[in-house]
């Protein structure tokens, strides 16, 4: 197996005006692609060669910076092009995953200013997160091209925080970025699919 570049599952311009074409040229087919080609040639001679994209995150973790880096990059922006749409962020979710938001992060008013706060707390690059652990949904944030796969976790949704996703379209106002992203962007179709399969 070798990573290959996904397409985006909309135009470059259908985000705006909350993330840019500019933005997507520069994010998904310059730097989402370093890590595919950075990753490919770390892969070889590797030992993980022929595993799972996911496999080879966690294989790597600890063991492999390089590798490591851009492999786990390459897993968050693929899901994070997903965890995108047109017209996205409206807040009627699907009734199970609605439900364990409510349970367990006291509903999606607290869950967005939690998540907010994570994106906005995470010094330098690195993502902010809703994941799935033991059965429970946690808010969480990383560093780089960690996730919390890597913590026994699953994620369902992510957002990069690194310059490169908003100082376009925001300059340094990352909490507008982050406000925009959820009351704008989310794909909670996408969101309720990988918390089905995570938890199922
Ligand atoms: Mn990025």
């Amino acid at each position: 197996m070798s990573f290959k570049l996904p397409d985006l599952p909309y135009s470059h311009d259908a985000l705006a005006p909350y993330m840019s074409r500019e933005t997507l040229e520069y994010h998904h087919d310059k730097h989402h692609k370093a890590y595919v080609d950075n990753g490919n040639k770390l892969l070889e001679g590797s030992g993980l060669e022929g595993k799972s994209l996911e496999e080879v995150v966690k294989g790597s973790f600890g063991k492999n910076a390089g590798l490591f880096n851009n492999a786990g990059q390459h897993y968050n922006h693929t899901h994070f092009w997903k965890w995108m749409k047109p017209n996205g962020g409206d807040d009627k979710l699907p009734g199970k995953l609605q439900a364990a938001i409510d349970k367990d992060l006291g509903g999606l008013a607290k869950m967005k200013e939690d998540f907010t706060q994570a994106g906005v707390t995470q010094f330098g690059s690195g993502w902010a997160w809703l994941a799935v652990k033991d059965g429970k949904l946690i808010v969480s944030k990383t560093a780089n091209g960690e996730s919390p796969l890597v913590h026994g976790a699953t994620p369902i949704l992510g957002c990069d925080v690194w310059e490169h996703s908003y100082y376009i379209d925001y300059r340094n106002r990352r909490p507008d970025y982050l406000k925009a992203f959820l009351d704008h962007l989310v794909n909670w179709d996408y969101v309720d699919e990988m918390f089905a399969a995570a938890t199922k």
